[in-house]
């Protein structure tokens, strides 16, 4: 069997406000992943700029934070083989206009401002990620019936 991976996905407030929540983690959770965090939490500015630090100083990052603040939001901590890749492949391009169809953000999204879902880019912002949101104790790996029909 492939490598198990974790990743960190986010219903941004563009997504809760269109209700389509459910409709990112139905989408996620039908390729095979399995949920294995999930908690509703406004972030704050503080957690933003942690999350956000690489685009610190951008000029699109004033307008990111307040995005990403603007209200409470799903986030998901998403495993299976390659889950990052996966889940990258899952929402579509950045920029939702070069997204291809079928992706969440080729199928709901028009600007890159408006896109959605963050999900991680790495394994190396995967584990940061997942720390930053989720204690230990709020992770939980099982197993499921139906993985030996996803995973040979
Ligand atoms: P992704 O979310 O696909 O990993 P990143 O990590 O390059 O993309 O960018 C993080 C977030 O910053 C994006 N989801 C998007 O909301 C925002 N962003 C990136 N580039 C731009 C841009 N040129 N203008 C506005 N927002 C941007």
């Amino acid at each position: 069997m492939a490598e198990q991976e974790r990743t960190l996905v986010i219903a941004k407030p563009d997504a809760m406000q269109r209700g389509l929540a459910g409709e990112i983690l139905a989408r996620l959770e039908r390729r095979g992943l399995r949920i294995e965090g999930l908690k509703l939490l406004q972030i704050d500015r503080a957690l933003a700029e942690r999350h956000y630090a690489e685009h610190q100083g951008k000029p699109f990052y004033e307008g990111l934070v307040s995005y990403i603040t603007a209200c409470p939001v799903v986030v998901a901590v998403f495993a299976g083989p390659n889950a990052i890749a996966a889940v990258r492949s899952t929402i579509g391009a950045t920029n939702p206009s070069n997204a291809a169809p079928g992706t969440i953000r080729g199928d709901f999204g028009l600007e890159v401002g408006r896109n959605l879902i963050h999900a991680s880019d790495g394994p190396e912002s995967a584990r940061r990620e997942v720390g930053l949101f989720f204690a230990r104790d709020e992770l939980a790996t099982y197993d499921r019936a139906i993985d030996q029909w996803i995973r040979e």
